[in-house]
Protein backbone atom coordinates (compact mmCIF):
# COMPACT_ATOMS: atom_id res chain seq x y z
CA UNK A 1 0.00 0.00 0.00
CA UNK A 2 1.50 3.49 -1.04
CA UNK A 3 2.40 4.42 2.75
CA UNK A 4 1.37 8.21 1.41
CA UNK A 5 -2.17 6.47 0.56
CA UNK A 6 -4.11 8.01 4.33
CA UNK A 7 -7.04 5.44 5.37
CA UNK A 8 -9.68 7.72 6.31
CA UNK A 9 -11.05 7.30 9.88
CA UNK A 10 -14.61 6.37 9.17
CA UNK A 11 -15.64 6.14 12.94
CA UNK A 12 -14.56 10.17 13.26
CA UNK A 13 -17.98 11.71 14.90
CA UNK A 14 -19.55 8.82 15.85
CA UNK A 15 -20.27 7.78 19.60
CA UNK A 16 -17.03 6.29 21.06
CA UNK A 17 -17.32 2.47 21.11
CA UNK A 18 -18.61 0.23 24.53
CA UNK A 19 -16.17 -0.17 26.77
CA UNK A 20 -15.27 -3.99 26.93
CA UNK A 21 -17.42 -5.01 24.22
CA UNK A 22 -14.77 -7.30 22.88
CA UNK A 23 -14.02 -8.81 26.36
CA UNK A 24 -17.60 -9.59 27.18
CA UNK A 25 -18.50 -11.06 24.31
CA UNK A 26 -15.66 -13.59 24.59
CA UNK A 27 -16.33 -13.65 28.31
CA UNK A 28 -19.32 -13.30 29.68
CA UNK A 29 -21.57 -16.53 29.98
CA UNK A 30 -18.43 -18.70 28.96
CA UNK A 31 -17.33 -19.71 32.14
CA UNK A 32 -15.68 -23.17 32.03
CA UNK A 33 -15.97 -23.52 35.55
CA UNK A 34 -20.35 -24.21 35.15
CA UNK A 35 -19.31 -27.48 33.47
CA UNK A 36 -17.62 -30.21 35.23
CA UNK A 37 -15.46 -30.93 32.28
CA UNK A 38 -14.09 -27.25 32.64
CA UNK A 39 -15.05 -27.11 28.76
CA UNK A 40 -13.39 -23.49 27.34
CA UNK A 41 -15.63 -23.61 24.65
CA UNK A 42 -19.94 -24.10 25.91
CA UNK A 43 -20.59 -27.91 24.44
CA UNK A 44 -23.77 -28.04 22.30
CA UNK A 45 -26.67 -29.74 25.21
CA UNK A 46 -28.77 -31.79 22.67
CA UNK A 47 -30.40 -33.01 25.96
CA UNK A 48 -34.41 -32.40 25.81
CA UNK A 49 -34.68 -33.11 29.50
CA UNK A 50 -32.61 -32.91 32.89
CA UNK A 51 -33.22 -35.06 35.41
CA UNK A 52 -34.30 -34.19 38.71
CA UNK A 53 -33.03 -35.42 42.64
CA UNK A 54 -36.53 -35.43 43.58
CA UNK A 55 -40.10 -34.40 42.01
CA UNK A 56 -39.49 -30.55 40.86
CA UNK A 57 -35.68 -30.40 42.85
CA UNK A 58 -33.93 -29.70 39.71
CA UNK A 59 -30.24 -28.80 39.15
CA UNK A 60 -32.14 -25.46 37.22
CA UNK A 61 -33.03 -27.19 34.14
CA UNK A 62 -36.63 -29.22 33.68
CA UNK A 63 -36.98 -29.37 29.79
CA UNK A 64 -35.15 -27.90 27.60
CA UNK A 65 -38.07 -25.43 26.07
CA UNK A 66 -37.88 -23.90 28.98
CA UNK A 67 -34.43 -23.97 29.73
CA UNK A 68 -31.28 -25.66 28.14
CA UNK A 69 -27.47 -24.71 28.94
CA UNK A 70 -26.40 -23.41 25.79
CA UNK A 71 -29.24 -21.14 25.28
CA UNK A 72 -28.19 -19.65 28.86
CA UNK A 73 -24.69 -19.05 27.88
CA UNK A 74 -25.89 -16.96 24.51
CA UNK A 75 -28.45 -15.46 26.46
CA UNK A 76 -26.30 -14.62 29.38
CA UNK A 77 -23.94 -12.66 26.34
CA UNK A 78 -26.45 -11.04 24.24
CA UNK A 79 -28.25 -9.38 27.83
CA UNK A 80 -24.42 -8.22 28.80
CA UNK A 81 -23.70 -7.07 24.76
CA UNK A 82 -26.71 -4.88 24.99
CA UNK A 83 -26.37 -3.49 28.28
CA UNK A 84 -29.23 -5.83 29.66
CA UNK A 85 -30.45 -7.45 32.70
CA UNK A 86 -32.18 -9.73 30.85
CA UNK A 87 -32.50 -11.54 27.07
CA UNK A 88 -33.83 -14.23 25.57
CA UNK A 89 -33.67 -16.27 22.52
CA UNK A 90 -36.81 -17.36 20.19
CA UNK A 91 -36.82 -19.57 17.06
CA UNK A 92 -37.06 -16.40 14.63
CA UNK A 93 -36.66 -12.73 14.28
CA UNK A 94 -40.61 -12.98 13.73
CA UNK A 95 -40.97 -15.42 16.69
CA UNK A 96 -39.37 -12.90 18.67
CA UNK A 97 -42.01 -10.26 16.92
CA UNK A 98 -44.66 -12.93 17.88
CA UNK A 99 -43.64 -13.37 21.79
CA UNK A 100 -43.53 -9.56 22.40
CA UNK A 101 -46.79 -8.74 20.71
CA UNK A 102 -48.14 -11.55 23.11
CA UNK A 103 -47.93 -9.30 25.71
CA UNK A 104 -51.17 -7.66 24.47
CA UNK A 105 -54.61 -8.55 24.37
CA UNK A 106 -57.82 -7.96 22.10
CA UNK A 107 -58.60 -4.28 21.59
CA UNK A 108 -55.03 -2.83 22.50
CA UNK A 109 -52.94 -0.67 20.49
CA UNK A 110 -49.30 -0.80 18.37
CA UNK A 111 -48.02 2.14 16.75
CA UNK A 112 -45.16 0.81 13.88
CA UNK A 113 -42.98 2.25 12.21
CA UNK A 114 -44.04 2.94 8.54
CA UNK A 115 -41.24 1.21 7.07
CA UNK A 116 -40.41 -1.77 8.21
CA UNK A 117 -38.86 -5.15 7.58
CA UNK A 118 -41.90 -6.65 5.04
CA UNK A 119 -42.44 -9.65 7.17
CA UNK A 120 -43.06 -7.86 10.37
CA UNK A 121 -45.11 -5.31 8.65
CA UNK A 122 -47.35 -8.80 7.13
CA UNK A 123 -47.70 -9.93 10.90
CA UNK A 124 -48.90 -6.44 12.25
CA UNK A 125 -51.13 -5.95 9.45
CA UNK A 126 -52.52 -9.49 8.62
CA UNK A 127 -52.57 -11.78 11.55
CA UNK A 128 -52.31 -9.16 14.96
CA UNK A 129 -55.39 -7.36 13.43
CA UNK A 130 -57.16 -10.86 13.31
CA UNK A 131 -56.39 -11.20 17.17
CA UNK A 132 -58.51 -7.65 17.72
CA UNK A 133 -54.89 -5.76 17.95
CA UNK A 134 -55.37 -2.49 16.53
CA UNK A 135 -52.22 -1.45 14.15
CA UNK A 136 -51.45 2.54 12.82
CA UNK A 137 -48.43 2.86 10.93
CA UNK A 138 -46.54 6.39 11.40
CA UNK A 139 -42.75 7.61 10.28
CA UNK A 140 -41.49 7.91 13.37
CA UNK A 141 -38.84 10.15 12.80
CA UNK A 142 -41.59 12.75 12.80
CA UNK A 143 -42.34 13.42 16.66
CA UNK A 144 -45.39 15.18 15.32
CA UNK A 145 -46.90 12.03 13.76
CA UNK A 146 -45.94 9.97 16.60
CA UNK A 147 -47.39 12.02 18.80
CA UNK A 148 -51.14 12.00 16.84
CA UNK A 149 -51.21 8.04 16.07
CA UNK A 150 -50.72 7.47 19.93
CA UNK A 151 -54.24 6.68 21.16
CA UNK A 152 -55.69 5.57 24.76
CA UNK A 153 -55.45 1.91 23.79
CA UNK A 154 -51.37 2.50 22.64
CA UNK A 155 -49.48 0.01 24.41
CA UNK A 156 -46.83 -1.14 22.10
CA UNK A 157 -44.50 0.90 19.97
CA UNK A 158 -42.51 -0.66 17.50
CA UNK A 159 -39.33 1.58 16.03
CA UNK A 160 -37.47 -0.02 13.20
CA UNK A 161 -33.99 1.87 12.91
CA UNK A 162 -32.41 2.40 10.59
CA UNK A 163 -35.11 1.21 8.45
CA UNK A 164 -35.08 -2.01 6.30
CA UNK A 165 -35.18 -1.34 3.45
CA UNK A 166 -35.43 2.43 3.22
CA UNK A 167 -33.00 3.55 5.84
CA UNK A 168 -34.84 5.76 7.75
CA UNK A 169 -33.56 7.26 11.09
CA UNK A 170 -35.13 7.22 14.27
CA UNK A 171 -33.83 9.34 16.96
CA UNK A 172 -34.48 6.66 19.46
CA UNK A 173 -33.92 8.68 22.53
CA UNK A 174 -36.25 11.64 21.74
CA UNK A 175 -38.60 9.16 20.76
CA UNK A 176 -38.90 6.94 23.47
CA UNK A 177 -39.39 10.34 25.85
CA UNK A 178 -41.92 11.51 23.61
CA UNK A 179 -43.92 7.94 24.04
CA UNK A 180 -43.10 7.81 28.00
CA UNK A 181 -44.07 11.46 28.91
CA UNK A 182 -47.77 10.75 26.83
CA UNK A 183 -47.73 6.92 28.71
CA UNK A 184 -45.13 5.77 30.98
CA UNK A 185 -46.60 2.38 30.47
CA UNK A 186 -46.27 2.01 26.88
CA UNK A 187 -43.56 -0.49 25.60
CA UNK A 188 -41.26 0.54 23.36
CA UNK A 189 -39.19 -1.79 21.54
CA UNK A 190 -36.68 -0.64 18.69
CA UNK A 191 -35.74 -3.66 16.20
CA UNK A 192 -31.61 -3.28 16.49
CA UNK A 193 -31.38 -6.01 13.38
CA UNK A 194 -29.86 -3.50 11.41
CA UNK A 195 -27.05 -1.78 13.77
CA UNK A 196 -26.14 -5.26 15.83
CA UNK A 197 -25.35 -4.76 19.58
CA UNK A 198 -21.77 -3.57 18.85
CA UNK A 199 -23.31 -0.17 17.16
CA UNK A 200 -26.69 0.50 19.25
CA UNK A 201 -28.01 0.39 22.29
CA UNK A 202 -31.42 1.02 22.22
CA UNK A 203 -31.94 0.16 26.13
CA UNK A 204 -29.61 3.05 27.11
CA UNK A 205 -31.61 5.29 24.75
CA UNK A 206 -34.69 5.03 26.32
CA UNK A 207 -36.50 1.57 24.78
CA UNK A 208 -37.94 -1.15 26.77
CA UNK A 209 -37.33 -3.62 24.50
CA UNK A 210 -34.47 -4.37 22.30
CA UNK A 211 -35.07 -7.00 19.99
CA UNK A 212 -32.81 -9.20 16.84
CA UNK A 213 -33.52 -10.99 13.94
CA UNK A 214 -30.21 -12.87 14.98
CA UNK A 215 -30.18 -14.08 11.88
CA UNK A 216 -28.25 -11.24 10.56
CA UNK A 217 -25.54 -9.59 12.07
CA UNK A 218 -25.33 -11.15 15.21
CA UNK A 219 -24.88 -14.48 14.26
CA UNK A 220 -23.37 -13.04 10.76
CA UNK A 221 -22.59 -16.28 9.22
CA UNK A 222 -25.51 -16.95 7.35
CA UNK A 223 -26.32 -20.17 8.63
CA UNK A 224 -28.62 -19.81 11.66
CA UNK A 225 -32.32 -18.37 11.79
CA UNK A 226 -33.18 -16.65 15.04
CA UNK A 227 -34.51 -13.91 17.69
CA UNK A 228 -33.19 -12.05 20.51
CA UNK A 229 -35.24 -9.98 22.71
CA UNK A 230 -33.23 -8.06 25.79
CA UNK A 231 -34.56 -5.60 28.06
CA UNK A 232 -33.74 -3.85 31.87
CA UNK A 233 -37.33 -4.49 32.85
CA UNK A 234 -38.01 -7.00 35.47
CA UNK A 235 -41.89 -7.07 34.54
CA UNK A 236 -41.45 -7.24 31.56
CA UNK A 237 -38.60 -10.24 31.69
CA UNK A 238 -41.06 -12.32 33.76
CA UNK A 239 -44.15 -11.79 30.89
CA UNK A 240 -41.41 -12.53 28.04
CA UNK A 241 -39.98 -15.79 29.82
CA UNK A 242 -43.43 -17.43 30.10
CA UNK A 243 -44.13 -16.50 27.09
CA UNK A 244 -41.19 -17.82 25.42
CA UNK A 245 -41.91 -21.33 27.06
CA UNK A 246 -45.61 -21.22 26.77
CA UNK A 247 -45.55 -20.15 23.19
CA UNK A 248 -42.79 -22.24 22.44
CA UNK A 249 -40.75 -20.44 19.53
CA UNK A 250 -37.31 -21.42 21.38
CA UNK A 251 -34.32 -22.24 18.99
CA UNK A 252 -32.01 -25.38 19.07
CA UNK A 253 -29.05 -25.66 21.18
CA UNK A 254 -27.01 -26.17 18.07
CA UNK A 255 -28.48 -22.55 16.83
CA UNK A 256 -27.55 -21.50 20.04
CA UNK A 257 -24.03 -22.59 20.02
CA UNK A 258 -24.03 -21.28 16.42
CA UNK A 259 -25.04 -17.75 17.37
CA UNK A 260 -22.78 -17.48 20.25
CA UNK A 261 -19.84 -18.15 18.73
CA UNK A 262 -20.40 -15.75 16.09
CA UNK A 263 -20.92 -13.06 18.65
CA UNK A 264 -16.76 -13.38 19.59
CA UNK A 265 -15.85 -11.97 15.85
CA UNK A 266 -19.04 -9.33 16.34
CA UNK A 267 -16.82 -6.36 16.89
CA UNK A 268 -14.73 -7.26 14.09
CA UNK A 269 -16.93 -7.83 11.61
CA UNK A 270 -18.96 -4.86 12.36
CA UNK A 271 -16.02 -2.32 11.94
CA UNK A 272 -15.32 -4.21 7.99
CA UNK A 273 -18.72 -4.08 7.30
CA UNK A 274 -18.50 0.12 8.38
CA UNK A 275 -15.68 0.21 6.25
CA UNK A 276 -16.28 -1.70 3.26
CA UNK A 277 -19.69 -0.06 3.01
CA UNK A 278 -18.76 3.47 3.29
CA UNK A 279 -16.20 2.38 0.35
CA UNK A 280 -18.81 1.18 -1.59
CA UNK A 281 -21.71 4.00 -0.80
CA UNK A 282 -19.15 6.95 -1.34
CA UNK A 283 -18.34 4.62 -5.03
CA UNK A 284 -22.46 4.58 -5.91
CA UNK A 285 -22.79 8.04 -4.78
CA UNK A 286 -20.21 9.77 -7.11
CA UNK A 287 -21.22 7.34 -9.93
CA UNK A 288 -23.78 8.90 -12.89
CA UNK A 289 -25.37 6.23 -13.35
CA UNK A 290 -26.97 6.20 -10.04
CA UNK A 291 -29.99 8.34 -8.83
CA UNK A 292 -29.77 8.10 -4.71
CA UNK A 293 -27.31 6.65 -2.44
CA UNK A 294 -29.04 5.93 1.30
CA UNK A 295 -25.97 5.25 3.60
CA UNK A 296 -26.67 6.72 7.04
CA UNK A 297 -22.80 6.87 7.20
CA UNK A 298 -22.85 10.22 4.60
CA UNK A 299 -23.51 13.34 5.48
CA UNK A 300 -26.01 13.27 2.23
CA UNK A 301 -28.50 11.19 4.72
CA UNK A 302 -31.23 13.08 6.30
CA UNK A 303 -30.48 11.23 9.37
CA UNK A 304 -26.81 11.19 9.73
CA UNK A 305 -26.47 13.88 12.80
CA UNK A 306 -29.22 11.41 14.70
CA UNK A 307 -26.81 8.28 13.54
CA UNK A 308 -23.70 9.78 14.70
CA UNK A 309 -25.59 11.01 18.08
CA UNK A 310 -26.89 7.80 19.48
CA UNK A 311 -24.84 5.11 17.13
CA UNK A 312 -20.81 3.81 17.62
CA UNK A 313 -20.93 2.98 13.23
CA UNK A 314 -22.55 2.17 10.33
CA UNK A 315 -23.42 -1.78 9.51
CA UNK A 316 -22.89 -2.49 6.02
CA UNK A 317 -26.34 -1.70 4.78
CA UNK A 318 -26.97 0.75 1.47
CA UNK A 319 -29.87 0.90 -0.60
CA UNK A 320 -29.48 3.31 -3.67
CA UNK A 321 -31.99 3.64 -6.78
CA UNK A 322 -30.15 3.38 -9.81
CA UNK A 323 -30.86 5.36 -13.13
CA UNK A 324 -33.74 4.19 -15.58
CA UNK A 325 -36.05 1.76 -14.45
CA UNK A 326 -36.96 -2.04 -13.60
CA UNK A 327 -35.18 -3.39 -16.40
CA UNK A 328 -32.30 -1.31 -15.10
CA UNK A 329 -32.42 -2.75 -11.51
CA UNK A 330 -32.69 -6.52 -12.89
CA UNK A 331 -29.82 -6.10 -15.07
CA UNK A 332 -27.63 -4.69 -12.62
CA UNK A 333 -28.50 -7.37 -10.46
CA UNK A 334 -28.19 -10.34 -12.41
CA UNK A 335 -24.37 -9.33 -13.41
CA UNK A 336 -23.46 -9.07 -9.90
CA UNK A 337 -20.18 -11.81 -9.59
CA UNK A 338 -19.61 -11.55 -6.40
CA UNK A 339 -22.88 -10.26 -4.27
CA UNK A 340 -25.32 -12.85 -4.80
CA UNK A 341 -28.95 -11.81 -5.25
CA UNK A 342 -30.73 -13.25 -2.33
CA UNK A 343 -32.61 -12.20 0.70
CA UNK A 344 -31.21 -11.33 4.35
CA UNK A 345 -28.27 -9.39 4.91
CA UNK A 346 -25.55 -9.41 7.60
CA UNK A 347 -23.67 -11.99 6.79
CA UNK A 348 -20.05 -11.91 5.70
CA UNK A 349 -20.46 -12.53 2.41
CA UNK A 350 -22.17 -9.46 0.44
CA UNK A 351 -25.68 -9.77 -0.83
CA UNK A 352 -27.88 -7.60 -3.02
CA UNK A 353 -31.72 -7.96 -3.33
CA UNK A 354 -34.96 -5.68 -5.03
CA UNK A 355 -36.95 -5.23 -1.92
CA UNK A 356 -40.16 -4.19 -4.38
CA UNK A 357 -40.05 -8.09 -5.84
CA UNK A 358 -38.06 -9.97 -2.95
CA UNK A 359 -38.26 -8.97 0.54
CA UNK A 360 -40.91 -6.43 0.48
CA UNK A 361 -43.25 -8.12 -1.73
CA UNK A 362 -45.93 -8.94 0.88
CA UNK A 363 -46.49 -4.24 1.52
CA UNK A 364 -49.25 -3.48 -0.56
CA UNK A 365 -48.25 -1.90 -3.29
CA UNK A 366 -49.82 1.62 -2.48
CA UNK A 367 -47.55 1.73 0.82
CA UNK A 368 -44.49 0.55 -1.03
CA UNK A 369 -44.97 3.42 -3.68
CA UNK A 370 -45.36 6.04 -0.55
CA UNK A 371 -42.46 4.78 1.40
CA UNK A 372 -40.55 5.15 -2.30
CA UNK A 373 -39.68 1.09 -2.12
CA UNK A 374 -40.23 1.36 -6.07
CA UNK A 375 -38.57 -0.71 -8.75
CA UNK A 376 -35.62 1.21 -9.02
CA UNK A 377 -34.44 0.60 -5.44
CA UNK A 378 -31.52 -2.00 -4.85
CA UNK A 379 -30.89 -2.69 -1.27
CA UNK A 380 -26.98 -4.00 -0.69
CA UNK A 381 -25.43 -5.92 2.19
CA UNK A 382 -22.01 -5.42 1.97
CA UNK A 383 -19.96 -8.12 3.40
CA UNK A 384 -16.45 -8.74 4.93
CA UNK A 385 -14.62 -8.80 1.20
CA UNK A 386 -11.88 -6.81 0.04
CA UNK A 387 -13.32 -3.48 -0.61
CA UNK A 388 -11.43 -3.02 -4.10
CA UNK A 389 -13.29 -6.16 -5.02
CA UNK A 390 -16.90 -5.07 -4.08
CA UNK A 391 -16.50 -1.53 -5.36
CA UNK A 392 -15.12 -3.29 -9.26
CA UNK A 393 -18.23 -5.34 -8.60
CA UNK A 394 -20.83 -2.64 -8.01
CA UNK A 395 -19.02 -0.68 -11.15
CA UNK A 396 -18.96 -3.73 -13.71
CA UNK A 397 -22.92 -4.36 -12.80
CA UNK A 398 -23.12 -0.78 -12.96
CA UNK A 399 -21.73 -0.88 -16.53
CA UNK A 400 -23.99 -4.07 -17.64
CA UNK A 401 -26.92 -2.16 -16.67
CA UNK A 402 -25.99 1.50 -18.36
CA UNK A 403 -24.02 0.44 -21.77
CA UNK A 404 -24.69 3.58 -23.15
CA UNK A 405 -23.46 5.49 -20.15
CA UNK A 406 -19.71 4.31 -19.64
O1 LIG B 1 -36.03 -13.67 9.33
P1 LIG B 1 -36.22 -13.56 10.81
O2 LIG B 1 -35.07 -14.02 11.62
O3 LIG B 1 -37.53 -14.14 11.29
O4 LIG B 1 -36.28 -11.99 11.16
C1 LIG B 1 -37.25 -11.11 10.66
C2 LIG B 1 -36.69 -9.72 10.57
C3 LIG B 1 -36.96 -8.83 11.59
N1 LIG B 1 -36.48 -7.57 11.57
C4 LIG B 1 -35.71 -7.13 10.55
C5 LIG B 1 -35.21 -5.72 10.55
C6 LIG B 1 -35.38 -7.99 9.50
O5 LIG B 1 -34.60 -7.53 8.52
C7 LIG B 1 -35.89 -9.33 9.50
C8 LIG B 1 -35.60 -10.28 8.39
N2 LIG B 1 -35.21 -9.65 7.21
C9 LIG B 1 -34.90 -10.27 6.02
C10 LIG B 1 -34.99 -11.59 5.83
C11 LIG B 1 -34.48 -9.38 4.94
O6 LIG B 1 -33.91 -9.84 3.93
O7 LIG B 1 -34.69 -8.16 5.07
Amino acid sequence: MDPKQKTEDVFAGFCPRFKSFATEAIHVGQEPEQWKSMAVVPPISLSTTFKQHAPGNHAGFEYSRSGNPTRNCLETAVAALDGAKYSLALASGLAATVTITHMLKSGDGIVCMDDVYGGTNRYFQRIATELGLQVAFADCTKPELVKAALKPNTKLVWIETPTNPTMKVVDIRACSDLIHEHNKDIVVVVDNTFMSAYFQRPLALGADICMYSATKYMNGHSDVVMGLVSTNREDLNERLRFLQNALGGVPSPFDCFLVNRGLKTLHLRMERHFKNAMGAAKFLEADPRVERVIFPGLPSHPQHEVMKKQCTGCPGMITFYIKGNLEHASTFLSNLKIFAIAESLGGYESLAEHPAIMTHASVPEKERCLLGISDTLIRLSVGLEDEADIIEDLRQALAAAHPTKN
